[in-house]
């Protein structure tokens, strides 16, 4: 049922919606069951003719169970989500799968540039294929993503992977994911990052390994850009037209006024 209603397109994705869910349950247990009692025993014990109020001191053993029973309970059900969370978070942060390609992702105000090997499948060399908006992967392939912020905070978030990861201005931020479905899937910026922020979307396009060799041939949009007069405008251009951002280019660009 759950699977119908939340696309999921990485191979940890599952994971971190059966965490939520392990999380629901747990809270919701509790949140129900506390408002039953509660709600219970405010109509049972409600004001009534010739009955006096008891006071009750809560400091006689017959009583205190009543307090400590629940305590325990919500302390077993906190220790359970504290290992599954520790599981996920040691599975999707901590132990990194080697990568079978890299890529930069960039984010600006406000705009998504991201930088693709290109056919001679490294980085940071003169066949990369720069996109603004618009990033391009492999299906089953493990990718490392070199994460960075030219201005200010920004975070990239890919819903159907559940990832979602801040850029932080002057540092490089690895994070992988592997994409199980082919398809075209939103990216998102999670982190308000100016008037702009609402307007800084791009999306991930998932191709089949021909699909992507075709486009890794045709040298994606860069060449586009190269043989034509015509420039990108606006962020567009400026993210194309810039060098391969590095720590010491971040360190060094002046903050927008
Ligand atoms: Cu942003």
């Amino acid at each position: 049922m759950y699977e119908r209603f939340f696309t999921a397109a990485s191979t940890y994705a599952r994971d971190i919606d059966y965490l939520i869910l392990l999380i629901l349950v747990c809270v919701g247990f509790g949140f129900i069951v506390a408002e039953i009692v509660f709600f219970g025993f405010i109509f049972k014990f409600r004001a009534q003719d010739g009955v006096k109020t008891q006071y009750v001191t809560g400091e006689e053993k017959s009583q205190k169970k009543w307090v400590s029973m629940p305590h325990y309970l919500v302390l077993v059900l906190d220790v359970l989500i504290v290992i599954g969370a520790l599981k996920v978070w040691s599975d999707i942060k901590i132990e990194m799968p080697e990568p079978d390609a890299k890529i930069r992702v960039i984010g600006q105000q406000w705009a998504w540039s991201f930088v693709h090997e290109g056919a001679d499948g490294k980085l940071d060399t003169a066949d990369d294929i720069r996109t603004v908006e618009e990033l391009h992967v492999e299906v089953n392939k493990t990718y490392h993503f070199l994460l960075e912020a030219r201005d200010v905070l920004h975070s990239f978030s890919v819903p159907a992977f559940r990832l979602k990861q801040d850029a932080v201005p002057g540092r490089v931020i690895t994070g992988w994911f592997k994409a199980t479905e082919t398809g075209t899937f939103d990216i998102q910026c999670a982190e308000i990052c100016g008037v702009g922020h609402g307007i800084m979307a791009a999306r991930i396009i998932i191709d089949s390994p021909e699909d992507y060799a075709a486009w890794v041939k045709k040298g994606g949009p860069t060449a586009f850009w190269a043989a034509s007069n015509v420039k990108a405008p606006g962020a567009a251009k400026a993210a194309i037209d810039a060098p391969t951002p590095t720590l010491t280019a971040n360190n060094a660009a002046p903050l927008p006024q």
